[in-house]
């Protein structure tokens, strides 16, 4: 069942970390995986959440919320409550995390409100999806960059992490282009190139910082185009309830090539050489839920001092030695990471 994980609590203008949540990643030992998906608000992204699930579980019925509505329907970021046991290609063990994150800039949140739940989805996935209606746009490229800010904010804010922790770190990345029909330039095979091209710098110094915050963020990275699911408008909106037979079949294809894509590449997330277990993802989603308010402000311009608790990113050797901030206990079951030496996959690649 799918249930809250991260929320905001207006009383107290913050995102808290759900206890039962704790409790759910506290029962996983082994290594996690954590696939979360991000991107506006009503562009398809549970829908497509409940369609890797269903790949994986055989189930179809429930998943995450979809609404056909105009009003915003997932609302901060839950979480799919049996995590999904699956293997490595090297015969490691480990359990796969689905995250469905809220919509951003939807019409009731504001800046920050969006930069802290899309940053949340950045820094707690192990194989993060950007998910958008269309072709890349500059207005999608100012708001990645700006969460990027963000995270590179915290690793100058803590000093010790280098360039190579920082991106061992940085989760696998997929920016999903739905309802769009790419006509490809010549010399460009596939959208990644598409994608390569409008990150490239092109001599403007604004833009083309913007475009290396996002290299430097993710340097695994990739980009699907998938075509309208289906020609009749009225249909769209219900397509939850549509049978996946029943929807054109290059859509069917690319639906399949995608999900197998991110099944291969959302491999356990890693700190420091170490596979991070679901106790540690926990204690880190309530530092990060606490410090993420103060961050993401910094990450859009405002010079604001980072809580002492972003300290964990660099802290060693697990990730439970970070002070957790006042209020917010780290459940004692988190041996945070695994014993340094586990074997850890080589970073995907997404090529
Ligand atoms: N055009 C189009 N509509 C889609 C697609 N996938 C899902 N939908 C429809 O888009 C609507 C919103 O789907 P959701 O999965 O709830 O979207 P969401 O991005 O999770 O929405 P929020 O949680 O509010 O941000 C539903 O009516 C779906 O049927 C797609 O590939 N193309
Ligand atoms: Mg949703």
């Amino acid at each position: 069942m799918a249930s809250p994980f991260i929320t905001y609590s207006p009383d107290i203008k913050k995102f808290q970390v759900n206890q039962d949540a704790v409790k759910t990643l506290s029962k996983l030992t082994g290594p996690v995986a954590v696939l979360a998906v991000c991107g506006r608000a009503r562009q398809g992204k549970s829908w497509l959440l409940n369609q890797i699930l269903t790949k994986m579980t055989g189930k179809g019925a429930g998943g995450f919320q979809v609404a056909s509505s105009h009003r915003p329907c997932t609302k901060g970021l839950w979480i799919w409550g049996q995590a999904i046991p699956r293997t490595l290609p090297s015969g490691q063990k480990y359990h796969l995390v689905l995250v469905d994150c809220e919509g951003i800039d939807a019409f009731d949140q504001t800046l920050d409100y969006s930069t802290q739940v899309f940053s949340l989805g950045v820094l707690l996935s192990s194989m993060l999806i950007y998910n958008q209606m269309g072709s890349i746009d500059e207005s999608s490229v100012d708001k990645l960059s700006c969460v990027c800010e963000f995270a590179k904010r915290i690793k100058s804010k803590a000093g010790a992490a280098d360039e190579q922790e920082l991106r061992a770190l940085s989760p696998s990345f997929l920016w999903l282009l739905r309802d769009t029909y790419l006509t490809l330039d010549s010399g460009m095979a596939t959208p990644k190139d598409y994608m390569e091209e409008v990150l490239r710098a092109g001599g403007d110094s604004g833009k083309d910082q913007t475009r290396a915050s996002i290299k430097d963020v993710f340097p695994v990275r990739n980009c699907f185009a998938m075509k309208r699911p289906l020609t009749e408008e009225s249909e769209l909106a219900a397509m939850d309830q549509i049978p996946l037979s029943r929807l054109r079949p290059d859509f069917q294809q690319g639906l399949e090539k995608l999900i197998n894509n991110v099944l291969s590449n959302a491999t356990p997330k890693q700190f420091r050489g170490s596979y991070i277990n679901g106790g540690a993802l926990a204690s880190f989603a309530q530092v990060s839920a606490a410090a993420a308010a103060a961050a993401a402000a910094a990450a859009c311009g405002a010079p604001k001092a980072l809580p002492p608790a972003v300290l964990l990113l660099t802290a060693e050797p697990s990730l439970s030695l970070a002070p957790p901030p006042a209020g917010l206990p780290v459940p004692a079951s988190c041996a945070a990471v695994l014993p340094v030496g586990m074997p850890c996959a080589d970073p995907p690649s997404l090529a």
